[in-house]
Protein backbone atom coordinates (compact mmCIF):
# COMPACT_ATOMS: atom_id res chain seq x y z
CA UNK A 1 0.00 0.00 0.00
CA UNK A 2 2.91 2.37 0.94
CA UNK A 3 5.41 1.23 -2.06
CA UNK A 4 1.42 2.17 -4.58
CA UNK A 5 1.35 6.02 -2.62
CA UNK A 6 5.04 6.34 -3.02
CA UNK A 7 5.12 5.15 -6.98
CA UNK A 8 2.00 7.71 -7.11
CA UNK A 9 4.25 10.68 -5.58
CA UNK A 10 7.07 9.71 -7.89
CA UNK A 11 4.62 10.15 -11.16
CA UNK A 12 3.21 13.35 -9.81
CA UNK A 13 6.28 14.69 -9.47
CA UNK A 14 7.87 12.94 -13.02
CA UNK A 15 4.66 14.93 -14.46
CA UNK A 16 4.75 18.37 -13.16
CA UNK A 17 8.69 17.62 -14.33
CA UNK A 18 7.62 17.04 -17.86
CA UNK A 19 5.09 19.82 -17.94
CA UNK A 20 7.27 22.07 -16.62
CA UNK A 21 10.47 20.99 -19.31
CA UNK A 22 7.63 20.79 -22.12
CA UNK A 23 6.29 24.67 -21.23
CA UNK A 24 10.20 25.96 -21.15
CA UNK A 25 10.62 24.42 -24.33
CA UNK A 26 7.79 25.68 -25.97
CA UNK A 27 8.32 29.36 -24.80
CA UNK A 28 11.82 29.53 -25.73
CA UNK A 29 10.87 27.86 -29.15
CA UNK A 30 7.64 30.22 -29.69
CA UNK A 31 10.64 33.33 -28.44
CA UNK A 32 13.96 32.40 -28.73
CA UNK A 33 14.20 30.68 -32.27
CA UNK A 34 13.28 31.00 -35.44
CA UNK A 35 12.00 28.03 -37.32
CA UNK A 36 11.79 27.12 -40.62
CA UNK A 37 11.17 24.16 -42.51
CA UNK A 38 13.11 22.66 -45.27
CA UNK A 39 11.67 20.79 -47.48
CA UNK A 40 14.56 18.82 -49.40
CA UNK A 41 15.81 17.42 -46.28
CA UNK A 42 12.20 16.37 -45.05
CA UNK A 43 10.45 13.15 -46.10
CA UNK A 44 6.92 12.14 -44.71
CA UNK A 45 3.76 10.20 -46.17
CA UNK A 46 1.60 9.12 -47.59
CA UNK A 47 2.96 8.79 -50.93
CA UNK A 48 6.55 9.37 -49.97
CA UNK A 49 7.83 7.97 -53.63
CA UNK A 50 7.73 8.80 -57.21
CA UNK A 51 7.35 6.96 -60.08
CA UNK A 52 10.94 5.54 -59.78
CA UNK A 53 10.33 4.30 -55.94
CA UNK A 54 12.64 6.84 -54.89
CA UNK A 55 11.94 9.45 -52.22
CA UNK A 56 12.24 12.97 -53.65
CA UNK A 57 15.66 14.50 -52.65
CA UNK A 58 16.88 11.49 -50.95
CA UNK A 59 18.83 8.14 -52.33
CA UNK A 60 18.76 4.95 -50.06
CA UNK A 61 21.07 2.09 -50.53
CA UNK A 62 21.31 -2.04 -49.23
CA UNK A 63 18.35 -3.43 -47.41
CA UNK A 64 16.56 0.07 -47.87
CA UNK A 65 13.10 -0.05 -49.59
CA UNK A 66 11.00 2.84 -50.02
CA UNK A 67 7.07 2.63 -49.84
CA UNK A 68 4.00 4.45 -50.03
CA UNK A 69 3.92 5.34 -46.32
CA UNK A 70 7.44 4.32 -45.09
CA UNK A 71 11.18 3.00 -46.14
CA UNK A 72 12.13 -0.02 -44.69
CA UNK A 73 15.79 -0.15 -43.73
CA UNK A 74 16.29 -3.73 -43.40
CA UNK A 75 13.69 -6.17 -43.00
CA UNK A 76 13.54 -8.56 -40.32
CA UNK A 77 16.18 -10.74 -41.54
CA UNK A 78 19.91 -11.75 -40.55
CA UNK A 79 23.21 -9.44 -41.16
CA UNK A 80 21.57 -6.51 -43.32
CA UNK A 81 21.95 -2.95 -44.56
CA UNK A 82 19.89 -0.34 -45.19
CA UNK A 83 20.21 3.39 -45.45
CA UNK A 84 18.80 6.44 -46.56
CA UNK A 85 20.66 10.03 -47.09
CA UNK A 86 19.24 13.29 -47.87
CA UNK A 87 21.13 14.36 -51.63
CA UNK A 88 21.32 17.89 -50.19
CA UNK A 89 23.92 19.76 -48.29
CA UNK A 90 22.35 21.19 -45.31
CA UNK A 91 24.28 24.42 -44.95
CA UNK A 92 22.22 25.85 -41.61
CA UNK A 93 24.45 26.07 -38.21
CA UNK A 94 21.30 24.99 -36.13
CA UNK A 95 18.77 22.93 -36.80
CA UNK A 96 15.84 20.54 -35.40
CA UNK A 97 15.21 17.34 -37.06
CA UNK A 98 11.79 15.09 -35.90
CA UNK A 99 11.78 11.65 -37.14
CA UNK A 100 8.89 9.00 -36.39
CA UNK A 101 9.88 5.22 -36.96
CA UNK A 102 8.83 1.54 -36.31
CA UNK A 103 10.99 -1.48 -34.80
CA UNK A 104 9.52 -4.40 -35.30
CA UNK A 105 10.09 -8.27 -34.46
CA UNK A 106 8.86 -11.15 -33.52
CA UNK A 107 10.95 -11.90 -30.94
CA UNK A 108 11.38 -10.65 -27.30
CA UNK A 109 14.95 -9.47 -28.44
CA UNK A 110 15.44 -7.75 -31.48
CA UNK A 111 18.92 -6.33 -33.00
CA UNK A 112 20.44 -4.56 -33.82
CA UNK A 113 19.33 -0.88 -34.31
CA UNK A 114 18.44 2.26 -36.06
CA UNK A 115 20.52 5.49 -36.57
CA UNK A 116 20.20 9.13 -37.26
CA UNK A 117 23.00 10.98 -38.72
CA UNK A 118 24.03 14.42 -39.12
CA UNK A 119 27.75 13.86 -40.70
CA UNK A 120 30.00 15.73 -42.89
CA UNK A 121 29.63 13.10 -45.22
CA UNK A 122 26.83 10.75 -46.31
CA UNK A 123 26.98 7.25 -45.12
CA UNK A 124 27.69 4.45 -46.90
CA UNK A 125 26.50 0.88 -46.09
CA UNK A 126 28.71 -0.07 -42.89
CA UNK A 127 29.18 -2.27 -39.35
CA UNK A 128 27.04 0.88 -37.57
CA UNK A 129 23.67 0.13 -37.80
CA UNK A 130 23.94 0.01 -41.38
CA UNK A 131 26.46 3.16 -41.85
CA UNK A 132 30.10 3.37 -42.11
CA UNK A 133 32.10 4.10 -39.39
CA UNK A 134 34.62 7.06 -38.53
CA UNK A 135 32.28 9.61 -39.51
CA UNK A 136 32.40 13.33 -38.71
CA UNK A 137 29.41 14.67 -36.72
CA UNK A 138 26.64 13.04 -34.89
CA UNK A 139 25.13 9.69 -34.51
CA UNK A 140 21.75 9.12 -32.57
CA UNK A 141 21.66 5.48 -31.66
CA UNK A 142 18.85 2.92 -31.03
CA UNK A 143 20.56 0.07 -29.68
CA UNK A 144 17.83 -2.68 -30.02
CA UNK A 145 20.61 -5.55 -28.59
CA UNK A 146 22.65 -5.90 -25.61
CA UNK A 147 25.92 -6.99 -26.90
CA UNK A 148 27.47 -6.17 -23.92
CA UNK A 149 25.32 -8.09 -21.72
CA UNK A 150 25.03 -5.23 -18.94
CA UNK A 151 21.06 -5.23 -19.28
CA UNK A 152 20.77 -1.94 -20.37
CA UNK A 153 19.46 -2.41 -23.81
CA UNK A 154 17.30 -1.44 -26.03
CA UNK A 155 19.26 2.40 -25.46
CA UNK A 156 18.99 5.27 -26.52
CA UNK A 157 22.15 7.25 -27.19
CA UNK A 158 24.26 10.33 -28.91
CA UNK A 159 27.41 9.26 -29.92
CA UNK A 160 30.16 12.24 -31.48
CA UNK A 161 32.68 11.66 -34.11
CA UNK A 162 35.46 13.64 -35.49
CA UNK A 163 36.42 11.05 -38.10
CA UNK A 164 39.02 9.02 -35.33
CA UNK A 165 36.68 6.75 -33.30
CA UNK A 166 35.51 3.51 -34.04
CA UNK A 167 32.08 2.64 -32.79
CA UNK A 168 32.49 -0.33 -30.08
CA UNK A 169 29.78 -2.29 -31.49
CA UNK A 170 30.11 -5.36 -28.64
CA UNK A 171 30.47 -3.18 -26.20
CA UNK A 172 27.08 -1.07 -27.36
CA UNK A 173 29.51 2.12 -27.32
CA UNK A 174 29.12 2.56 -23.66
CA UNK A 175 31.95 4.66 -22.94
CA UNK A 176 31.93 6.30 -26.27
CA UNK A 177 27.97 8.12 -25.64
CA UNK A 178 27.88 11.85 -24.91
CA UNK A 179 24.12 11.17 -23.26
CA UNK A 180 21.60 8.84 -23.61
CA UNK A 181 18.44 6.99 -22.25
CA UNK A 182 17.12 3.31 -21.70
CA UNK A 183 14.05 2.94 -23.38
CA UNK A 184 12.50 0.04 -25.23
CA UNK A 185 11.21 1.57 -28.48
CA UNK A 186 10.43 -2.53 -30.33
CA UNK A 187 6.66 -2.84 -30.73
CA UNK A 188 5.14 0.31 -29.93
CA UNK A 189 1.35 0.96 -30.96
CA UNK A 190 2.05 4.12 -32.56
CA UNK A 191 5.37 5.55 -34.54
CA UNK A 192 8.25 6.31 -31.70
CA UNK A 193 9.87 9.91 -32.07
CA UNK A 194 12.57 11.53 -31.58
CA UNK A 195 13.48 15.08 -32.17
CA UNK A 196 17.13 16.22 -32.34
CA UNK A 197 17.41 20.07 -31.48
CA UNK A 198 21.07 21.32 -32.43
CA UNK A 199 20.49 25.06 -31.24
CA UNK A 200 23.34 27.61 -29.71
CA UNK A 201 25.77 24.97 -29.41
CA UNK A 202 23.41 22.75 -27.17
CA UNK A 203 22.34 19.54 -28.61
CA UNK A 204 18.92 18.53 -27.07
CA UNK A 205 17.48 14.74 -27.37
CA UNK A 206 13.51 14.19 -27.13
CA UNK A 207 11.79 10.71 -27.11
CA UNK A 208 8.72 10.05 -27.53
CA UNK A 209 7.68 6.31 -27.13
CA UNK A 210 5.07 5.95 -29.48
CA UNK A 211 2.67 4.89 -26.81
CA UNK A 212 0.19 7.75 -28.00
CA UNK A 213 -0.21 9.97 -31.10
CA UNK A 214 0.03 12.92 -29.68
CA UNK A 215 2.83 16.11 -29.93
CA UNK A 216 3.13 16.80 -26.51
CA UNK A 217 4.26 13.06 -25.21
CA UNK A 218 8.21 13.89 -25.70
CA UNK A 219 10.39 13.90 -23.02
CA UNK A 220 13.72 14.38 -22.73
CA UNK A 221 16.16 11.87 -23.03
CA UNK A 222 19.66 14.20 -23.07
CA UNK A 223 20.98 17.69 -23.24
CA UNK A 224 24.69 18.65 -23.86
CA UNK A 225 26.15 21.77 -24.14
CA UNK A 226 29.43 23.18 -25.54
CA UNK A 227 28.49 21.27 -28.86
CA UNK A 228 30.07 21.67 -31.48
CA UNK A 229 28.52 20.28 -34.51
CA UNK A 230 29.77 20.46 -38.66
CA UNK A 231 28.42 23.42 -40.07
CA UNK A 232 27.55 21.69 -42.98
CA UNK A 233 26.30 18.19 -43.31
CA UNK A 234 24.08 15.45 -44.69
CA UNK A 235 21.16 14.03 -42.35
CA UNK A 236 21.07 10.20 -42.97
CA UNK A 237 18.77 7.35 -41.38
CA UNK A 238 20.00 3.84 -41.01
CA UNK A 239 19.23 0.02 -39.72
CA UNK A 240 21.46 -2.95 -39.31
CA UNK A 241 20.85 -6.43 -38.31
CA UNK A 242 23.11 -8.74 -36.96
CA UNK A 243 22.20 -12.67 -35.74
CA UNK A 244 19.23 -11.47 -34.34
CA UNK A 245 16.67 -9.06 -36.80
CA UNK A 246 13.76 -6.65 -37.18
CA UNK A 247 11.98 -5.12 -39.43
CA UNK A 248 13.12 -1.29 -39.45
CA UNK A 249 10.96 1.38 -40.88
CA UNK A 250 10.88 5.42 -40.88
CA UNK A 251 8.03 6.96 -41.44
CA UNK A 252 8.97 10.46 -41.41
CA UNK A 253 12.05 12.68 -41.44
CA UNK A 254 10.86 16.62 -41.01
CA UNK A 255 13.74 19.17 -40.90
CA UNK A 256 14.09 22.39 -39.72
CA UNK A 257 16.61 24.99 -40.00
CA UNK A 258 16.87 27.13 -36.71
CA UNK A 259 17.90 30.65 -36.36
CA UNK A 260 17.74 33.43 -33.89
CA UNK A 261 15.28 35.73 -34.64
CA UNK A 262 15.94 39.43 -34.89
CA UNK A 263 13.61 41.45 -32.86
CA UNK A 264 10.65 43.17 -35.07
CA UNK A 265 11.56 46.47 -34.01
CA UNK A 266 14.96 46.78 -34.54
CA UNK A 267 14.31 44.85 -37.89
CA UNK A 268 11.83 47.97 -38.63
CA UNK A 269 14.24 50.58 -37.37
CA UNK A 270 17.25 48.87 -39.21
CA UNK A 271 15.22 48.89 -41.93
CA UNK A 272 13.56 52.06 -42.23
CA UNK A 273 17.15 53.70 -41.41
CA UNK A 274 19.06 51.61 -44.29
CA UNK A 275 16.23 53.04 -46.52
CA UNK A 276 16.52 56.50 -45.23
CA UNK A 277 20.56 56.10 -45.78
CA UNK A 278 20.38 55.02 -49.38
CA UNK A 279 17.42 58.03 -50.03
CA UNK A 280 19.95 60.95 -48.76
CA UNK A 281 22.99 58.97 -50.35
CA UNK A 282 20.50 59.32 -53.76
CA UNK A 283 19.32 62.45 -53.39
CA UNK A 284 23.61 63.90 -52.53
CA UNK A 285 24.50 61.98 -56.08
CA UNK A 286 21.26 63.79 -57.44
CA UNK A 287 22.51 67.01 -56.16
CA UNK A 288 26.04 66.48 -56.98
CA UNK A 289 25.51 65.40 -60.66
CA UNK A 290 22.82 68.70 -61.56
CA UNK A 291 25.96 71.31 -59.22
CA UNK A 292 28.33 69.62 -61.68
CA UNK A 293 25.82 69.80 -65.00
CA UNK A 294 24.64 73.51 -64.07
CA UNK A 295 28.61 74.73 -63.26
CA UNK A 296 29.88 73.19 -66.97
CA UNK A 297 26.78 75.16 -68.17
CA UNK A 298 27.81 78.75 -67.01
CA UNK A 299 31.21 77.92 -67.56
CA UNK A 300 30.87 77.82 -71.17
CA UNK A 301 27.67 80.64 -71.43
CA UNK A 302 29.99 82.65 -69.15
CA UNK A 303 34.06 81.25 -70.32
CA UNK A 304 35.54 84.25 -68.43
CA UNK A 305 34.46 83.61 -65.21
CA UNK A 306 36.36 81.46 -63.18
CA UNK A 307 33.65 80.65 -60.76
CA UNK A 308 30.12 80.91 -60.72
CA UNK A 309 30.12 82.07 -57.60
CA UNK A 310 31.08 85.03 -58.93
CA UNK A 311 27.56 85.51 -59.97
CA UNK A 312 26.54 86.41 -56.45
CA UNK A 313 28.58 89.33 -55.78
CA UNK A 314 27.81 91.29 -52.75
CA UNK A 315 27.42 94.81 -52.65
CA UNK A 316 30.58 95.62 -50.83
CA UNK A 317 32.57 93.09 -53.76
CA UNK A 318 30.91 95.54 -56.67
CA UNK A 319 31.78 98.91 -55.79
CA UNK A 320 35.28 97.26 -54.50
CA UNK A 321 35.64 95.88 -58.32
CA UNK A 322 34.42 98.82 -59.93
CA UNK A 323 37.29 101.07 -57.96
CA UNK A 324 39.62 98.44 -59.36
CA UNK A 325 38.27 98.89 -62.93
CA UNK A 326 38.02 102.30 -62.74
CA UNK A 327 42.13 102.67 -61.83
CA UNK A 328 42.83 100.31 -64.16
CA UNK A 329 41.13 101.94 -66.99
CA UNK A 330 42.48 105.20 -65.83
CA UNK A 331 46.17 103.74 -66.02
CA UNK A 332 45.93 102.76 -69.05
CA UNK A 333 44.70 105.87 -70.84
CA UNK A 334 47.84 107.75 -68.88
CA UNK A 335 49.68 105.12 -70.25
CA UNK A 336 48.64 106.07 -73.90
CA UNK A 337 48.69 109.88 -73.08
CA UNK A 338 52.24 109.12 -72.39
CA UNK A 339 52.99 107.24 -75.71
CA UNK A 340 51.23 109.88 -77.28
CA UNK A 341 53.79 112.68 -75.35
CA UNK A 342 56.61 110.32 -76.37
CA UNK A 343 55.73 111.16 -79.88
CA UNK A 344 55.00 114.91 -80.09
CA UNK A 345 58.46 114.96 -78.53
CA UNK A 346 60.10 113.23 -81.09
CA UNK A 347 58.35 115.00 -83.37
CA UNK A 348 59.55 118.25 -82.25
CA UNK A 349 63.02 117.37 -82.06
CA UNK A 350 62.78 116.60 -85.62
CA UNK A 351 61.46 120.02 -86.65
CA UNK A 352 64.19 121.39 -84.58
CA UNK A 353 66.99 119.50 -86.53
CA UNK A 354 64.63 120.65 -89.95
CA UNK A 355 64.82 124.75 -88.78
CA UNK A 356 68.58 124.52 -87.80
CA UNK A 357 69.15 123.41 -91.24
CA UNK A 358 66.90 125.58 -93.09
CA UNK A 359 68.29 128.72 -91.49
CA UNK A 360 72.11 128.69 -90.88
CA UNK A 361 72.36 132.22 -90.34
CA UNK A 362 70.15 132.32 -87.43
CA UNK A 363 70.99 129.59 -86.06
CA UNK A 364 74.49 130.94 -85.73
CA UNK A 365 73.14 133.70 -83.88
CA UNK A 366 71.16 135.89 -86.26
CA UNK A 367 67.55 134.84 -84.68
CA UNK A 368 68.40 133.99 -81.09
CA UNK A 369 64.46 134.04 -80.15
CA UNK A 370 63.95 130.91 -82.60
CA UNK A 371 66.21 128.96 -80.98
CA UNK A 372 65.34 129.90 -77.44
CA UNK A 373 61.36 128.88 -78.54
CA UNK A 374 62.45 125.52 -79.35
CA UNK A 375 64.69 125.15 -76.04
CA UNK A 376 61.57 126.40 -74.08
CA UNK A 377 59.56 123.67 -76.19
CA UNK A 378 61.64 120.70 -75.24
CA UNK A 379 61.63 121.72 -72.06
CA UNK A 380 58.20 122.09 -72.06
CA UNK A 381 57.70 118.28 -73.80
CA UNK A 382 60.06 117.04 -71.02
CA UNK A 383 57.58 118.78 -68.11
CA UNK A 384 54.83 117.20 -69.51
CA UNK A 385 56.48 113.99 -70.05
CA UNK A 386 56.95 114.24 -66.11
CA UNK A 387 54.14 114.97 -65.51
CA UNK A 388 52.32 112.24 -66.96
CA UNK A 389 54.78 109.85 -65.34
CA UNK A 390 53.89 111.65 -61.54
CA UNK A 391 50.43 110.88 -63.00
CA UNK A 392 50.87 107.73 -62.90
CA UNK A 393 52.86 106.91 -59.79
CA UNK A 394 50.52 109.28 -57.53
CA UNK A 395 47.18 108.93 -58.72
CA UNK A 396 45.58 109.53 -55.61
CA UNK A 397 47.26 112.69 -54.79
CA UNK A 398 46.91 116.22 -56.25
CA UNK A 399 45.55 114.44 -59.48
CA UNK A 400 43.35 117.69 -60.00
CA UNK A 401 46.72 120.18 -60.23
CA UNK A 402 48.66 117.73 -62.08
CA UNK A 403 45.95 116.93 -65.22
CA UNK A 404 46.31 120.75 -64.84
CA UNK A 405 49.55 121.37 -65.33
CA UNK A 406 49.59 118.62 -68.09
CA UNK A 407 46.87 121.22 -69.94
CA UNK A 408 48.65 124.09 -69.88
CA UNK A 409 51.88 122.64 -70.77
CA UNK A 410 50.67 120.99 -74.00
CA UNK A 411 48.79 124.12 -74.86
CA UNK A 412 52.19 126.18 -74.37
CA UNK A 413 53.78 123.33 -76.74
CA UNK A 414 51.13 123.97 -79.36
CA UNK A 415 51.90 127.66 -79.06
CA UNK A 416 55.21 127.68 -79.78
CA UNK A 417 55.28 124.91 -82.70
CA UNK A 418 52.72 127.65 -84.20
CA UNK A 419 55.55 130.17 -83.90
CA UNK A 420 58.03 127.90 -85.70
CA UNK A 421 56.00 127.14 -88.46
CA UNK A 422 54.99 130.26 -88.68
CA UNK A 423 58.71 131.60 -89.13
CA UNK A 424 59.53 128.59 -91.49
CA UNK A 425 57.11 130.02 -93.48
CA UNK A 426 58.03 133.06 -93.62
CA UNK A 427 61.78 132.11 -94.73
CA UNK A 428 60.13 130.24 -97.64
CA UNK A 429 61.14 126.78 -96.63
CA UNK A 430 58.30 124.58 -97.46
CA UNK A 431 56.77 122.22 -94.78
CA UNK A 432 59.55 119.67 -94.06
CA UNK A 433 58.85 116.37 -95.67
CA UNK A 434 57.18 113.87 -94.00
CA UNK A 435 59.70 111.50 -92.32
CA UNK A 436 59.58 108.19 -91.25
CA UNK A 437 57.67 108.86 -88.18
CA UNK A 438 54.71 110.51 -88.68
CA UNK A 439 53.89 113.99 -89.34
CA UNK A 440 52.56 116.90 -86.49
CA UNK A 441 50.42 119.33 -87.78
CA UNK A 442 48.72 121.95 -85.75
CA UNK A 443 45.14 120.23 -86.83
CA UNK A 444 46.60 116.81 -84.91
CA UNK A 445 48.10 118.81 -82.56
CA UNK A 446 44.31 119.88 -81.67
CA UNK A 447 43.41 116.48 -81.77
CA UNK A 448 45.58 115.17 -79.07
CA UNK A 449 44.95 118.11 -76.66
CA UNK A 450 41.49 117.11 -76.95
CA UNK A 451 42.02 113.67 -76.01
CA UNK A 452 43.67 114.82 -73.34
CA UNK A 453 41.28 116.92 -72.42
CA UNK A 454 38.47 114.12 -72.53
CA UNK A 455 41.26 112.33 -70.51
CA UNK A 456 41.35 114.00 -67.81
CA UNK A 457 37.19 114.85 -67.97
CA UNK A 458 36.68 111.14 -67.35
CA UNK A 459 39.55 110.84 -64.71
CA UNK A 460 38.03 113.61 -62.73
CA UNK A 461 34.42 111.71 -63.52
CA UNK A 462 36.06 108.75 -62.00
CA UNK A 463 37.85 110.45 -59.02
CA UNK A 464 34.28 111.52 -57.67
CA UNK A 465 32.27 108.14 -57.75
CA UNK A 466 35.21 106.28 -55.97
CA UNK A 467 35.43 108.90 -53.42
CA UNK A 468 31.78 108.15 -53.29
CA UNK A 469 32.19 104.58 -53.24
CA UNK A 470 34.74 105.07 -50.59
CA UNK A 471 32.38 106.75 -47.96
CA UNK A 472 30.11 103.37 -47.77
CA UNK A 473 33.76 101.69 -46.61
CA UNK A 474 34.38 104.17 -43.48
C1 LIG B 1 25.39 -11.52 -33.44
C2 LIG B 1 26.34 -10.58 -34.19
C3 LIG B 1 26.36 -9.19 -33.53
C4 LIG B 1 24.98 -8.69 -33.39
C5 LIG B 1 24.10 -9.67 -32.69
C6 LIG B 1 22.67 -9.21 -32.65
O1 LIG B 1 25.90 -11.70 -32.18
O2 LIG B 1 25.92 -10.44 -35.48
O3 LIG B 1 27.14 -8.30 -34.27
O4 LIG B 1 25.00 -7.50 -32.69
O5 LIG B 1 24.12 -10.92 -33.35
O6 LIG B 1 22.16 -9.07 -33.92
CA1 LIG C 1 24.09 -3.27 -29.44
CA1 LIG D 1 24.43 -2.99 -23.51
Amino acid sequence: MAETKMAGHVAKILLVLFITLSLIDNVSSENGRHSRFEYKLSFKGPHLTNKQGNVPFWTHYGSAIPSDEQVRLTPSLKDQRGGLWAKTKATSQYWEVEVFFKVSGRGRIGGDGLAVWFTEEAGKPGPVFGSSDNWKGMGLFFDSFDNDGEQNNPYVMVMLNDGTKQYDHFKDGNNQQLGGCMRDFRNKPHPVRAKIRYFNNILTVFYHSGMSDRDEDYELCMRAENIELPKEGFYGITGGTGGLADDHDVLRFITHSLTVPVKKEEKVKKEISEEERKKYEEQYGDYTKKLEIQKEEFQKEHPDKKDPQIKYESVYERDLRLVYDGQNSINQLVRSLHGKVGELTQEVNNLHSVVNSKQPAAAGGGDGASKQEINTMISLQNQVHNAVKDLQSKMNTDDKKKLEQLEQSVQTIMENVGHILVKTQDLGAKPPPCPTVSCITPSSFMTLFAMILIVGGGYFAFKKHQEQASKKFY
